[in-house]
């Protein structure tokens, strides 16, 4: 992970990241890093659905005009927020299951995708890889009409499969 991530980019961000507490950042800072990797403007707040559910709407109300082109949006337990942050704008909204202190996050993963018919919520792997993949998605999203983008997303690919085919095992019978 990038060492030095500030929490917003110098420019107009174009992917808000939220959550609904603090405690779920050691998660979501895996979306905001492959962001800030990849030179995707972006910010990233603490919104919660049950605590700040004004704040929660204004947020969605106001999404489309600041030039949001995505939502990620993480949230642990009975997780709101992804759906009704997709209820509350038509700006795409890519959610994360934060795992959760008593059900590893099950609740969290089954209350973002079961999103009824008509507002959808694109829903990703519990924890780490789902706050990554998240990001990841949004900038093969943006890569469509970005060619620069494009290129790094390419080359990000060819890192990762060099990086797969270079793993060695080790001898049978030796216990890592
Ligand atoms: C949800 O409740 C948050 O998304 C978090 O995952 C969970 C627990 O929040 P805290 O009690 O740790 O603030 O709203």
């Amino acid at each position: 992970m990038t060492a030095s991530m500030p929490n917003s980019s110098p420019d107009a961000p174009l992917v808000g990241v939220i959550m609904g507490s603090s405690s779920d950042w050691d998660v979501m800072q895996h979306a905001v890093a492959m962001l800030h990797d990849f030179g995707v403007a972006y910010e990233a707040r603490v919104i919660s659905a049950h605590r700040m559910p004004h704040d929660m709407a204004e947020y969605g109300a106001a999404a489309h005009a600041r030039g949001l082109r995505a939502i990620i949006a993480g949230a642990g337990g009975a997780a709101h927020l992804p759906g009704m942050m997709a209820a509350l704008t038509d700006v795409p909204v890519f959610g994360v299951p934060v795992p959760s202190k008593y059900l590893r996050g099950e609740d969290s993963l089954l209350s973002i995708v079961q999103m009824p018919k008509g507002v959808p919520v694109a829903t990703f792997a519990i924890g780490e890889a789902g706050a990554a993949n998240a990001a990841l998605h949004v900038v093969a999203n943006l890569a469509t009409t970005d060619a620069a983008l494009r290129d790094k997303l390419l080359a990000f690919r060819a890192r990762q499969t060099e990086a797969a085919r270079a793993m060695q095992l080790p001898p049978a019978g030796a216990r890592a």
